[in-house]
């Protein structure tokens, strides 16, 4: 089995304190700036692009995954939010579960369509556990795969979902907090996580701010994505202050 990039975002983590990852929506509404926004991503301590959507409004996704594979300087990295966006120009997938939510279709049912084409086009898949927690305010993933989040203050609901994750054999668990949110991931959620389980978390959804970042890295965090901020103000002074505080090991 492949795991190039997992390897990859295991020593980052390791060598700086937790790996950076940028979150693109690969939807028209990033169409007038995807060149920009490249060149500062490149130009910027980031180690992971990811890219995906809950709903992608046209018919261009793939034309703007091969530009984003084009001109990516880090790994890009299918976030599946569904398999109509799936291409070959992805260096590896999350193949990811909605496991905090009880509609079959996400627990299993995409995976299982997903799979032969997957197998064909020999990607390398990170087996990721996602466990969505209620945000504040309804995230389009909460509606577009029709489950509950997980409740902003149940720290054990989350841990016995992580665990139930590790035992399972996933390779990473995702903290998601939804694009967007005004509450992130709480840093006591990811610390109890992080401490009572051996499975790497990525943690995403509503860090906007590199206090907000270096936070949830110290506390357990392995992987740190932002998507919302980088789209609304890709400046490089902004992805580097980020990059800087997830990898809060690096010597300056
Ligand atoms: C969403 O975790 C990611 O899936 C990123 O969230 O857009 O709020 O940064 P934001």
């Amino acid at each position: 089995m492949k795991d190039q990039v997992y390897q990859t975002i295991m020593t980052t983590a390791r060598e700086k304190g937790a790996a950076y990852a940028v979150l693109i929506d690969p939807d028209r509404k990033n169409d007038h700036h995807l060149a920009t926004l490249m060149e500062n991503i490149n130009a910027a301590e980031v180690d992971l692009i990811l890219v995906g959507g809950s709903l992608i409004m046209d018919a261009g996704c793939r034309q703007r995954v091969a530009q984003i594979k084009e001109k990516a300087r880090p790994p890009v990295v299918f976030f599946p939010g569904g398999l109509s966006q799936l291409s070959p120009d992805f260096d590896a997938m999350l193949f990811m579960s909605i496991i905090s939510g009880r509609n079959p279709h996400y627990l299993i049912g995409e995976q299982v369509i997903a799979a032969p084409v997957v197998r064909d086009l020999d990607m390398e898949t990170i087996a990721t556990a996602y466990l969505l927690i209620d945000g504040g305010g309804s995230s389009a993933v909460q509606f577009m795969s029709n489950t509950t989040p997980i409740p902003i203050n149940r720290v054990d609901i989350a841990l016995a979902h992580a665990l139930a994750a590790q035992y399972l054999g996933f390779k990473m668990a995702y903290l998601e907090a939804g694009s967007g949110a005004k509450q992130a991931v709480p840093e006591g959620m990811v610390r109890q996580v992080a401490e009572a389980t051996e499975i790497p978390l990525i943690v995403g959804g509503g860090i906007r701010t590199a206090e907000s970042a270096r936070e949830r890295a110290e506390a357990g965090a392995t992987v740190i994505v932002t998507g919302t901020i980088i789209e609304e103000q890709a400046d490089r002074g902004l992805l580097n202050d980020l990059a800087a505080a997830v990898h809060y090991r690096e010597q300056r």
